[in-house]
């Protein structure tokens, strides 16, 4: 089992590459701790993907310093680095093949009572087992057809089975309703000895349970706290509340 990491953004700083114009992100300082949920709130283009995406390294920073346990990330081995961390995009990629297949994918030792474990805490465990074959049920072109909420919950599920230390779910809970979204959350605070969990999203309801709560506008933090102190301190928060 894992233990989840403690992640530091420090003055960062970025800017997408022959890109004119103001940076992406404008110095973010913030900290999580080991086993921590974040909440990443903010309109459209307001650079949580892109700040997300700084911390396994697909980019790197323009300025300032990211840490993953104490240690800078521009310093570690990158293979390493991606292994510790499980990133759950916008839009759930599957390929043709068996459900199994598709949730083994980042982790070819994992054995089929490990993705089962995953699927049940990312509630997908139900529906996959409600097809005839089961975990062999095809998707695809000749396979079943799924929800997109479906396939948000095998996302979910192929992060988990690959036991980062960091999940970072990028806005992927939106097809879901908030009972299903409610205990997957409560699933990963179980999960191994807690794993660090950076959640973007759209709707207040995602996040207001989290340790604390990140809200992006136009490449800034413009806040961080509970869902309480936000509503007391925070503007932009409140509209988003609001909306
Ligand atoms: N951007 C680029 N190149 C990219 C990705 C994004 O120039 O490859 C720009 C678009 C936007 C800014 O960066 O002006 C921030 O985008 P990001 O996707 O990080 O914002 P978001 O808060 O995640 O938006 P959304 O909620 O729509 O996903």
């Amino acid at each position: 089992g894992r233990q989840g990491c403690q992640i530091d953004f420090e003055n960062v700083s970025f800017a997408y590459e022959g890109a004119s114009g103001d940076p992406v992100l404008k110095n973010i300082n913030f900290t999580c701790l080991p086993g921590e949920t974040i909440g990443i709130i903010g309109s459209t283009g307001s650079g949580k993907s892109s700040l997300v995406s700084l911390i396994p390294r697909f980019y790197d920073t323009s300025a300032g310093t990211i840490r993953v346990d104490g240690v800078d990330i521009g310093k570690l081995d990158p293979a390493k680095l991606r292994d510790q961390i499980a990133i759950v995009p916008q839009k759930s990629i599957l390929f043709s093949g068996t459900i199994e297949e598709n949730l083994r994918w980042g982790n070819e030792h994992a054995t089929l009572d490990e993705i089962m474990q995953a699927a049940k805490m990312a509630e997908a465990h139900g529906f996959i087992t409600s097809f005839p074959e089961g975990y062999e049920t095809m998707l695809g072109q000749r396979g079943v057809n799924l929800s997109g909420g479906q396939k948000q919950r095998l996302s979910i599920a192929r992060a988990l089975v690959r036991k980062p230390d960091v999940l970072i779910l990028d806005d992927c809970t939106s097809a879901l309703d908030t009972t299903t979204e409610t205990n997957i959350k409560e699933s990963l605070k179980s999960f191994a000895s807690g794993v660090t969990c950076l959640l973007i999203a759209q709707r207040i309801t995602s996040v207001m349970d989290a340790d604390k709560i990140i809200v992006m506008d136009d490449g800034e933090i413009v806040g961080i706290g509970t869902h309480e102190t936000l509503m007391k301190s925070c503007r932009v928060y409140v509209e988003i509340f609001q909306s």
